[in-house]
């Protein structure tokens, strides 16, 4: 006699809890961009970040030489400081004292800076006394500093100096964010160095704003795709160590729906670490069209029978059971395939939105369910 079906409305309450776990659990990361004027703040941060966050003037006064970016569905707050140059320098550099320290202090870590990036334009060939000052002020507060050269030639002289005169930040990056242009050669310089400030801005923050932080990156980089897929490969681990566990007791194959909202949680942290939209409406698009239109659909047409059928003898051996193993191997399974079409559309699609059903498609023609 075949098991009575589940009651779908349960399950569809789990799902929607799932979706909206992982997206409001993707937190938020603050970064402080500081350098003087036209050394080319705005144009780093729109080839680092998706969304171009860092649209001219479209900032919200902060101090009278700071303003805050932010756009519903990113979860990346950019903290752009100017004035360092300007005549009243003094009371701009309190300001700034006064807003680390603020935020330092903040009881919720959503509300710290991460980390800095100072940024000197590299032709400059000098560092101010106020960017000492405002890199051991950073420091003090306990934020991790990198030093940006900007528009920076390679083998730039001026990396040692910089590195000399701010001992205090945790490394010095020559970045240039646009290709430019050498007539003399006829030739355009490629961007450079966006790849070692991905890496080494990865390094600096605290773990529990990597998935935003992943999230908020453009996959125009090389580095973006790696931080990405290293963390979305972590949600991968952690959904198969919570299958395990709900199979601890082999479970029934009729109630292997409670693997299900695990599942559904790891494929929304999965898109949402390669960047997909913090909105419940997207990601719930997302999941459906990746594992199914509703739970009764998942039930019926089981993701983990899908599954189960890519594991040699699983299905049959078990005897209508489902083990801890093998529960957590199928979570693996579906994990690791949606990160290598995720991984795979992103590079085919430098820069683009995630399109949901090309992905499912491709996710389909990979392990046998899906859309259509
Ligand atoms: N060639 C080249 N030009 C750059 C680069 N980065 C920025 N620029 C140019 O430098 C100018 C200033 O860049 P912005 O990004 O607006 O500088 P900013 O630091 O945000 O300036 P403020 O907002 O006024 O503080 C723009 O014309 C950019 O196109 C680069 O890596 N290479
Ligand atoms: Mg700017």
């Amino acid at each position: 006699m075949p098991a009575p079906m589940p009651d779908p409305l349960p399950l569809q309450d789990a799902i929607a809890d799932a979706i909206s776990t992982a997206t409001r659990g993707a937190g938020r990361v603050n970064i402080l961009v500081a350098g003087k004027t036209g050394v080319g703040k705005s144009t780093l941060i729109n080839a680092v970040f998706r969304g171009e966050l860092a649209r001219t003037g479209a900032g919200k006064p902060v101090t009278s030489t700071t303003q805050e970016f932010t756009r519903p569905g990113h979860p990346l707050t950019i903290i752009d400081t100017r004035g360092l140059e300007v005549a009243d320098y003094e009371a701009s550099r309190r300001e700034l004292d006064a807003l680390i320290r603020e935020r330092a202090a903040a009881a919720e870590q959503e509300r710290h800076i991460h980390i800095a990036w100072l940024c000197i334009q590299d032709s400059s060939h000098r560092v101010e006394d106020a960017e000492i000052a405002l890199c051991n002020m950073l420091a003090d507060a306990g934020i991790p500093v990198i030093t940006v050269l900007t528009k920076a030639r390679k083998n730039s002289p001026f990396a040692d100096t910089a590195r000399e005169l701010l001992p205090r930040a945790r490394q010095v990056v020559p970045v240039r964010a646009l290709p430019e242009r050498i007539d003399e050669l006829d030739a355009d310089l490629p961007p450079m160095g966006l790849d070692e400030l991905i890496a080494a801005t990865a390094q600096a923050i605290p773990e529990a704003q990597q998935r935003a932080y992943a999230n908020a990156l453009s996959t125009r980089n090389k580095q973006a795709l790696e931080v990405k897929k290293k963390r979305a490969e972590i949600e991968v681990n952690i959904a198969a160590g919570l299958a395990a566990s709900a199979a601890a007791a082999p479970i029934p194959f009729s109630d292997a729906f409670a693997l299900v909202p695990i599942q559904v949680g790891m494929i929304a942290k999965i898109g949402i670490t390669f960047g997909m939209e913090l909105d419940t409406a997207a990601i719930t698009t997302l999941v459906t069209s990746t594992l199914g239109a509703s739970a009764a659909t998942l039930i019926g047409r089981s993701v983990v029978s899908s599954l189960l059928k890519l594991i040699p003898g699983a299905g049959s051996a078990a005897g209508g059971t489902i083990a801890a193993t093998t529960a957590a191997t199928i979570t693996k399974l579906l994990g690791n395939a949606y990160v290598a079409v995720l991984y795979d559309f992103c590079q085919r699609h430098p820069g683009k939105d995630i399109d949901t059903a090309m992905i499912a498609q491709a996710l389909k023609q990979r392990v046998g369910f899906g859309r259509g």
